[in-house]
């Protein structure tokens, strides 16, 4: 396998990640600006199907409706020469200091207000560029002491911040979707929604559920301590995941925003592994940053990374799965078992209760005498990912 991705691997890359110049807290710009039309070329060259952006991405803020006019239509222009589609777009509330203390949660309503301006002039954008989801992630939606923010008036905030979005793009017939991105902190030191599960309980609370999903990516759980294919998993099983921010993360520490791949290696093969299984058909999108070590070839070499080794994966997961040994291995793992039902069908608590084998006959001491085998499978895994059993059976 060549491991050269294509188009129907539906890779997509934020401008913003390839575009990362290596500002940091502690340091200026290792790189020049990359125009976004460069960007476009070099994605498409690699084998990516798509590009999203901020809206300060494209075009720069508070630029004159004729420069902006213009922007999107070199923009426009670079789309259609490269055949590169537009999946995702978001907006930037985080980065100009009138965001210092948020934009839906400002404590300030004139900031509010200004937020829902920015956000609906992109949505307008992202609609006419085919655009599917519109990705909200709160970076300034947060606290750094305690009376600072009250969270309930600000959930109330977020709440109505949403729902004006969702009349909006009802109005207006978009096709179009939001997707939330949790993410714990930084740049706040405590930002709102900062979990998956508090996504998806938030969601619920809005006036339209349906148009609303989340954007989780793997980092941002990590930097939680979380289990990222585990979130991802209950994501799916709520059929909330509407798209997806892969990089790379070390454990518990500051948003690392590597390649994906790097960090946690075996949460990234289950991470492929649960997403092709269950035939995720979303963007696989990148949110990374190439290292600020890095030159322009080092940039395409990172982004180039980030495809092989999801494709890598990919087959390593395939692999797995149609190893005649691997799926005896499940079976004794009774993973089969897990599968079904708890009660047969049409059975109530009141015939569960009326079942002697079920409890006054069930012997205690024998099932809890059987081992899982886990360790076994886990080790077929981990033969696969490293690359040590023959690869069988490859699709
Ligand atoms: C920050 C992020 C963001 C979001 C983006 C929306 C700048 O850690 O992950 O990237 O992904 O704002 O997609
Ligand atoms: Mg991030
Ligand atoms: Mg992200």
């Amino acid at each position: 396998m060549s491991y050269q991705p294509t188009p129907d691997d539906k890779f997509s890359f934020g401008l913003w990640t390839v575009g990362w110049q290596g500002r940091d807290p502690f340091g200026e710009a290792t790189r020049p600006a990359l125009d976004p039309v460069e960007a476009l070329q070099r994605l498409a060259g690699l084998g990516a199907y798509g590009v999203t952006f901020h809206d300060d991405d494209l075009i720069p803020f508070g630029a004159a409706p004729a420069e902006r006019e213009a922007h999107i239509k070199r923009f426009r222009q670079a789309l259609e020469a490269t055949g590169l589609v537009v999946p995702m777009a978001t907006t930037n509330l985080f980065t100009h200091p009138v965001f210092k203390d948020g934009a839906f949660t400002a404590n300030d309503r004139d900031v509010r207000r200004y937020a829902l301006r920015k956000t609906i002039r992109n949505i307008d954008l992202a609609a006419e560029l085919g655009a599917r989801t519109y990705v909200a992630w709160g970076g300034r939606e947060g606290a750094e002491s305690g009376a600072a923010k009250d969270v309930r008036d600000a959930l109330d905030r977020l709440k109505e911040a949403f729902d004006v979005l969702g009349e909006y793009v009802t109005e207006q017939g978009y096709d179009l979707r939001f997707a939330i991105e949790p993410k714990p902190n930084e740049p706040r030191g405590d930002i709102l929604l900062p979990t998956l599960g508090h996504a998806l309980a938030f969601i619920e609370r809005l006036e339209r559920p349906h148009l609303y999903g989340v954007n989780p990516e793997v980092g941002h759980e990590q930097m939680a301590g979380l289990n990222f294919p585990h979130g991802i998993a209950q994501a799916l099983w709520a059929g909330k995941l509407f798209h997806i921010d892969l990089n790379g993360q070390s454990g518990i520490k500051y948003d690392q925003d590597l390649r994906f791949g790097a960090g946690d290696l075996r949460a990234a093969f289950w991470l492929v592994d649960l997403l092709e299984s269950a035939g995720y058909a979303g963007p696989r999108h990148f949110d990374f940053k190439p290292p600020r070590t890095e030159g322009a070839d080092g940039v395409w070499a990172s982004a180039a990374g980030c495809m092989r080794n999801y494709l890598i994966l990919k087959e390593r997961s395939a692999a797995f799965r149609t190893d005649p040994e691997v799926q005896a291995a499940l079976r004794v793992s009774r993973l089969d078992q897990l599968a079904l039902p708890t009660l047969d069908e049409g059975e109530t608590a009141a015939d569960l209760l009326a079942d002697r084998t079920a409890f006054e006959d069930f012997d205690v001491e024998a099932a809890a005498d059987r081992g899982m085998a886990f360790e076994r499978l886990d080790q077929l895994a981990m033969d696969h990912l490293l690359g040590v059993r023959q690869v069988c059976n490859v699709p």
